[in-house]
């Protein structure tokens, strides 16, 4: 059989955290447990099709670099077919359980709507067959409502009723073709929903009109029977320069304002969180307090870069204050780890390919095993309940269970006179941090 990636002959194996060996893994090891779980069942891991297997080297100052031969056919349901193979070769050798994709990134665009949906119709069938052959399953799938030019004023927040529309049919199509392949999770994303001048935009009306986008979507998942969850990816600029899905405080007020929250969880990226100036885990701090953390787009950006570099996590420290929040709230659930991300423009080999997905991999694998521990250990966590103590007793047992008043916390002032003042101990807890790590 045709082979894409002749580079990793079976598959990529663990060889521990001594192998010299480019291509193996030297933390993930899928079947070692870890709290009665296994590494595979904690982490989820994804391939993102657009960028994996799409994804040319392109930027705004030059063509594509990247050597991909299941690109090449020059016909577009050929060159469909053989990324899907190239896909399902690759996902499998790599030993990721998961893929992800966006309608448009597994079947072309036809010449109408009608033809769209036959492409993709066709590709859904071999997919099914390859998912069956291999055992890679669908984390999620969307729709692209933001490449093609009829999207450019948005898709569901667009001003013209007609571009609103062909985007539910479109929506409606892929809800169908990742129900048709077992997908776990639909995710929406909004590409364009958002503006670039007040001076053209009733930022009001496409508020409601992105409720009500979501709102029918909601109401079709019921109609079809698709029992899964629908995650919603908060990003605040790019490509609009104020996408409405700021961050995830903002997309949990919009989703509870427009009686949406029960039917929707996040998908957190790390590369949104530190454009709109958080940190990764300050979103999926945000999105887990609600209730509402349900996946993870794991990437990374780069500090001197203000844009959406979608580049592969390898930052351990980020990577384990994220894992203490997954840990901490018993898991994705049917979410997972995806890696949006691609490889630099001039890593333009289908190994790259291998090192950038081996590297991400073993980062949350490590992760994992410090996050685990700090936990287990119950360093950090002892030492942010006892800062909250007062709140336990007495008076300020009385604040939080509403029973209290500003006339008795005055009596409580006039009798206990000024605070102390109690270091935070940043530096220490930081210092414990490193320890880990290390460890
Ligand atoms: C864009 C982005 C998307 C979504 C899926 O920044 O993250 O690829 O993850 O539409
Ligand atoms: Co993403």
């Amino acid at each position: 059989m045709k082979t894409y990636f002749p580079e990793v002959k079976k598959s990529v194996k663990y060889e521990g955290p001594k192998s010299s060996d480019p291509l193996a893994f030297k933390f993930y090891d899928a079947d070692k447990k870890i709290g009665g779980k296994t590494m595979r069942e904690h982490l989820r891991f994804a391939v993102a099709y657009w960028h994996t297997f799409k994804g040319a080297g392109a930027d705004i100052f030059g063509a594509g670099t990247f050597r991909r031969p299941w690109l090449t056919s020059g016909e577009p349901m050929k060159a469909a077919e053989e990324t899907l193979d190239a896909a399902f070769e690759f996902t499998s050798k790599l030993g990721a359980p998961y893929y992800c994709f966006h309608d448009r990134d597994i079947a072309p665009e036809g010449k109408d709507f009608a033809e769209s949906c036959k492409n993709l119709d066709k590709i859904v069938a071999k997919a099914a067959k390859l998912q069956k052959s291999t055992g890679v399953k669908l984390l999620w799938g969307t729709a692209n409502l933001f490449s093609h030019p009829r999207y450019a004023h948005g898709a569901a927040t667009n001003p013209d009723a007609h571009v609103f529309a062909y985007a539910c049919a479109q929506v409606k199509h892929a809800m169908d073709a990742t129900m048709e392949l077992g997908g776990e999770n639909y995710l929406f994303w909004g590409g364009r929903e958002g503006y670039e001048t007040l001076l053209n935009t009733d930022y009001c009306r496409e508020q409601e009109q992105l409720a009500r986008f979501l709102t029918m979507a909601v109401d079709y998942k019921q109609k079809i029977g698709f029992k899964k969850m629908f995650l919603l990816e908060p990003k605040p600029h790019e490509p609009t320069k104020h996408q409405y899905d700021f961050d995830s405080a903002t997309v949990l007020g919009f989703l509870q304002k427009h009686g949406l929250l029960e039917h929707f969880k996040l998908n957190i990226e790390a590369n949104h969180a530190t454009l709109a100036g958080h940190s990764f885990e300050h979103e999926l701090t945000v999105a887990s307090a609600a209730g509402k953390l349900g996946s993870i787009d794991a990437n990374t950006g780069d500090p001197q870069l203000g844009w959406d570099t979608d580049q592969f996590p390898s930052n351990i420290y980020s990577a384990v204050y994220a894992m203490l929040v997954v840990l901490k709230q018993g898991g994705l659930g049917s979410g997972g780890l995806n890696f949006d991300a691609k490889p630099r423009r001039g890593s333009t080999d289908t190994v790259d390919l291998f090192y950038g997905h081996i590297g991400a991999m073993d980062t949350f694998a490590r992760a994992l095993l410090i996050a685990d521990r700090i936990i287990k250990d119950g360093v950090i966590d002892g030492f942010i309940k006892s800062r909250y103590a007062g709140f336990e007793k007495g008076y300020g047992a009385d604040v939080m269970k509403g029973k209290s008043s500003f006339g008795k916390l005055e009596k409580v002032i006039l009798d206990k006179g000024e605070p102390e003042l109690k270091s935070g101990r940043q530096e220490m807890l930081e210092n414990i941090i490193n320890q880990y790590i290390v460890m």
